[in-house]
């Protein structure tokens, strides 16, 4: 039996979970360790708090480790994020959180210089500004001494091997999420950002998802494909031929299809969805939708009120209200880091003429309605860029916990959903090293050890709700 430890970072929280695989071919999971993350306000920008992950990966080691020797560590996070290091190895400053404001205008400088098509013809991923892209132009502009200073770019997870192991590369499936590697070659698409003036010169030599670090304390440090969507996605339980979308729910909503070769059409281009990296020589072809950060963002803003409440106590009330009755854009740019969740919403919907959403209930059911009709129109466009036809929408992660949700999800899409894992992003992660410690074959073998490990669950839509989501998708006109 091989005992592996995936620390797996998001958004909100961090985890270090150990899996044992047996010689039979199932997995079973502890976690080990839990720990906050979120970004921390320090003066005007909003950072990672590094030093404070460090320590809670060590603590989740020595956990780990309590229960016997681990046969290899390995750490995925978020993508598009970054830290700096100088001539010695040294941090330049701490890595900045993506929602910090520094990248507002950007996406338009950098268009200006090189067109988007272009971009997007080599590269291949949806414009976001929080983008990696985006991020370094920023850097470039705002802060030239800290550019000065620094001699390579370390993705998260990238940056968090370094700290166990002294290791500084860039593995592939961090790096895809960049907006600046080729989806093709897989390097550094140098030549086409050339003429944005950026220090092209801190992009190291990429190496694949499945490499080993080094080792911290003896154990073996195995990047499995350092991107958490990246894993989640292979820890999805599909039967082999069946037609199948993925949602990988969390703060956000990554729903896509796993293609062989990149899509980079201009119709994918109009689109806007990404070809991230997958592992295994995957292709990611998806959209990242503003998912439950609306909610979690709701809940926050409740609880400073004073009215303290559960993810499952908001569903509750959520399940009461009315259905379909305000939507908004869970993308629209004024969701994107509000100070008062509930306000925006209830703002945008006045601004798009509805009646805005009073009260817990209805505002968290605006919030899953408008996430719903989002993956209806998200899985109708993805059909029609691929020529596929999906009838099995398979929900991981954390947000798979949400039954109402579920339901929504099947009802809006028309689609059988199947839920589960709800830790996709950690078993992909230990099944990954696994399959690079040459124990699991590829990824057949290892989405089999899913099916056979963790139990599903499965949601058939109410065609009377999929018409009335049909009707609503043409009302908002998405
Ligand atoms: C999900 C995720 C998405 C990425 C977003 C921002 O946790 O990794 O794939 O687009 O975070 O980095």
């Amino acid at each position: 039996m091989a005992r592996i430890l995936a620390l797996d970072l998001g958004a909100e929280s961090g985890r270090g979970v150990v899996g044992a695989l047996t010689d039979a071919g199932t997995l079973t999971l502890e976690e080990v360790h839990r720990f906050p993350t979120g970004g921390v306000k320090l003066g005007a920008h909003l950072h990672w708090d590094l030093p404070f992950f460090m320590r809670e990966l060590h603590t989740a080691i020595e956990k780990a480790e309590l229960g016997g020797a681990l046969s290899s560590l390995g750490v995925d996070t978020w993508g598009v994020d970054f830290g700096l290091l100088g001539p010695r190895g040294e941090l330049v400053g701490l890595p900045v959180h993506y929602r910090d404001p520094r990248t507002v205008g950007m996406v338009e400088k950098v268009y200006e210089k090189v067109p988007k098509a272009a971009i997007f013809a080599r590269v291949g991923i949806q414009t976001m500004a929080l983008n990696t892209l985006f991020q370094v132009a920023a850097l470039a502009e705002q802060s030239p001494g800290l550019v000065e200073a620094s001699e390579k770019l370390l993705f998260m997870p990238d940056l968090l091997h370094y700290l166990l192991t002294g290791t500084a590369q860039v593995e592939y499936a961090i790096a895809s999420t960049s907006q600046m590697l080729d989806a093709t070659t897989r390097h550094w698409a140098t030549e086409t950002l050339a003429p944005l003036g950026l220090p092209l010169h801190l992009l190291g030599e990429v190496v694949p998802d499945g490499t080993q670090y080094g080792s911290f304390r003896n154990i073996p440090v195995i990047a499995p494909g350092g991107h958490d969507t990246a894993c989640a996605v292979a820890a999805v339980p599909a039967e082999p031929g069946e037609n199948w979308a993925y949602l990988s729910s969390g703060t956000w909503s990554l729903m896509g299809l796993e293609i062989p070769s990149p899509i980079l059409t201009p119709e994918a281009e109009a689109a806007n969805v990404t070809n991230e990296g997958g592992v295994l020589g995957t292709i990611r072809l998806l959209k990242n939708i503003g998912g439950l950060w609306l909610v979690q963002e709701c809940r926050r803003a409740y609880a400073r009120l004073g009215s303290e409440r559960s993810y499952d106590q908001l569903t509750r009330l959520a399940g009461d209200a009315t259905p379909l009755a305000a939507l908004v854009d869970p993308d629209h740019p004024s969701l994107y880091a509000p100070d008062d969740m509930p306000k925006a919403i209830r703002e945008l919907c006045t601004a798009t003429g509805q009646t805005p959403p009073e009260g817990i209930g209805a505002t968290i059911r605006c919030c899953l309605d408008s996430l719903g009709l989002k993956y209806r129109v998200t899985l109708a466009m993805l059909e029609r860029l691929t020529g596929r036809k999906i009838d099995t929408l398979h929900i991981v992660g954390g947000g798979s916990q949400n039954r109402l949700l579920n339901q929504i999800a099947a009802d809006a899409t028309g689609c059988r959903v199947v839920t589960g894992p709800v830790e996709a992003t950690a078993i992909g992660n230990i099944l990954l090293q696994a399959r690079a410690q040459g124990l699991i074959t590829g990824l057949d073998e290892l989405r089999a050890i899913v099916r056979a490990s963790f139990p599903v669950e499965t949601y058939q839509p109410d065609p009377a709700m999929t018409a009335r989501f049909a009707e609503a998708a043409q009302r908002a006109g998405w």
